[in-house]
């Protein structure tokens, strides 16, 4: 990650940050992306949601990664660029990394900064001689990934269910772009969240410890940190749920009470028991979504799942 082009990075996604607040706010349904759920403090809720027992997502994957490391690695074969989406901690790519053969790079794509520079100085303690080029970026938007002279075999690693957080559309959109990205050979290792029952669900987005709630609400902290606005945290809800219809988790936060909440520029009412709608975390199962990739332009190569039969990791081919 080059200093300019991070710094360029930061400034115009604050930017964004602004005006897509201000417009999700002003809407008839107020809404909120959850992309914006992840500043510092975000990202280190998120890493404890994970940790707690009611949030299966992220230990039945690491599961998967764990004892299937070396079919994985096998996938991506000699020289490859692994590309990640979403990278995160960088927690789960290691399980990747320890198992792959001379890998040609490893290129790990996040929205945030912090969160990115940090794990790139952890990786680069850890794996002295691979090389790594990181990427500032929101892959929602189309990206360009960094340059290379050669021809290797490239996989996007997606992984976390992350993609349970796009719109029917544009996931549809995101794995179109992605396959444009790729040329025939190269794949897409991809972590989806299964459809369950619904307690099951419901208690990964109510977990009792409260993580869920605090990093629901932090969208609101952070709002009052780095824009001009007054949102009183303690009126508002989490509140979050299993919607079976169109199979996904909804995060809301609640206004308890009638008020005008102050955002930079802009004053926006809301009503006793006025939602804002945070998240959509969809579930699939391994049929639709290896449906859903087939119209876009891959091809089902192999099915991983945890001892629970919770999560799904699928490798596709381009
Ligand atoms: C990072 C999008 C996979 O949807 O489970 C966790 C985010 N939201 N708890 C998910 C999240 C509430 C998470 N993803």
């Amino acid at each position: 990650m080059t200093k300019e082009a991070s710094v360029e990075n930061i400034q115009s996604a604050a930017a964004t940050f602004q005006e897509e607040v201000i417009t999700g706010l002003q809407e008839r349904k107020k809404r909120l992306s959850p992309k914006h759920f992840y500043d510092a403090q975000g990202a280190y809720l998120f890493d404890q949601i994970t940790e707690t027992d009611d949030y299966y997502l992220t230990s039945a994957e690491l599961e998967i990664l764990q004892h299937h490391g070396g079919d994985i690695a096998e996938k991506l074969g000699e020289h490859c660029r692994f590309i990640e989406f979403g990278s995160g901690s960088g927690m789960k790519t290691k399980y990747v990394l320890d198992e792959a053969y001379n890998l040609h790079s490893y290129v790990p794509i996040d929205i945030s900064a912090p969160y990115l520079s940090q794990s790139i100085k952890e990786l680069k303690q850890d794996y002295p001689t691979l090389t790594i080029e990181g990427m500032c970026a929101d892959f929602t938007t189309p990206i360009s990934l960094p340059e290379s002279a050669g021809h290797e075999k490239k996989v996007v690693f997606f992984p976390g269910s992350s993609f349970g957080n796009f719109e029917p559309m544009e996931g549809e959109l995101f794995l179109k772009r992605t396959a444009a990205m790729l040329e025939k050979g190269d794949g897409l290792l991809i972590g989806i969240d299964l459809v369950k029952n619904p307690d099951i669900l419901h208690a990964a987005y109510n977990d009792t410890q409260g993580y869920t709630a605090a990093f629901n609400k932090n969208i609101l902290e952070r709002i009052n940190r780095e824009m001009d606005a007054d949102f009183d945290l303690a009126s508002f809800e989490h509140y979050a749920f299993y919607q079976p219809i169109e199979k996904r988790i909804e995060m809301h936060l609640i206004s308890q009470v009638e008020q005008t909440v102050q955002v930079g520029p802009a004053s926006i009412p809301f009503k006793e028991g006025e939602s804002i709608h945070t998240e959509n975390s969809y579930k699939f199962t391994v049929h639709d979504f290896t449906v859903l990739a087939a119209k876009c332009g891959f091809t089902r190569d192999k099915v991983w799942l945890d001892t629970n039969q919770h999560v799904a990791l699928l490798y596709f081919e381009r």
